[in-house]
């Protein structure tokens, strides 16, 4: 059987323009049976739509923050650098596979990509704009492979049925997070802050955002090899179809 073949979208160091990836991600698809293949930021719009019809799914990876306007807000005090390149190249790769109906996975930046992608918006820093909720810490004091604190799963979540259950452990490397979702996306899970930390959309075949990092925890928690396979799952079923 043919592999599936994932895209995903790689990390933009701005000062240099070099890009970055993290073999975990890579790993953590390359363990489930799919081919990774890492994306450039300077795409074409025909680009995009030629890479969405002849690729399997799309993986919208961890980095820093989408800039404010495409969220309609101007920027605040503590909202951190952003990669222009990359808001734009990855904004548009993720509408071309959106419309073919394409598996998507997003990743920490990657689902408030999705959020901002389909209309909603995000807190631009938790800390700042949600002084009173319980200090959880969203960004961790200690490495990415431990789990820092818990998800509650809606129990007719896609995401629960995945996992198996409704009770994530995870880690938490973020400042921001999904505050208006977007079109037809759902709250799937919250921290027990209640900053929404997964969302999904019913009426698609795959398309799931979460806040952590499961592919720091593949090997330690059984849901992010879980969450891994059932994306790559979707990719394989559609490469089939295509
Ligand atoms: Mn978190």
């Amino acid at each position: 059987m043919k592999k599936p073949v994932i895209a995903l979208t790689a990390s933009h160091e701005t000062k240099t323009g070099e890009l970055r990836m993290s073999p975990r991600y890579t790993d953590a698809l390359k363990d489930c049976g799919a081919i990774p293949l890492v994306l450039p930021l300077t795409l074409e719009e025909e680009d995009c739509i030629q890479l969405s019809e002849s690729l399997d799914g799309l993986l919208c990876t961890g980095g820093p923050d989408v800039h404010p306007f495409r969220f309609g807000e101007e920027t605040l005090r503590y909202c951190g650098d952003f990669s222009p390149l990359r808001d734009e190249t990855e904004l548009s790769l993720f509408h071309q596979f959106y419309k073919r109906k394409k598996p998507i996975l997003g990743i920490c930046r990657g689902i408030q990509l999705i959020n901002i992608a389909l209309g909603g918006d995000i807190y631009q820093d938790l800390d700042a704009q949600l002084p009173d909720r319980l200090p959880i810490a969203h960004k961790q004091p200690f490495r990415a492979d431990a789990p820092s604190h818990h998800v509650d799963l809606a129990p007719d979540s896609q995401l629960s049925r995945i996992t198996g259950t409704t009770r994530l452990a995870v880690n938490s490397l973020h400042h921001q997070a999904v505050r208006r979702t977007g079109a037809g996306l759902r709250t799937a899970g919250q921290a027990p802050d209640g900053v929404i930390e997964a969302l999904e959309h019913p009426d698609y075949p795959f398309l799931i955002g979460v806040q952590w990092h499961p592919e720091w925890l593949c090997r330690a928690q059984s849901h992010a090899q879980a969450l891994f396979e059932a994306f790559t799952a979707a990719c394989a079923r559609d490469s089939v179809i295509s």
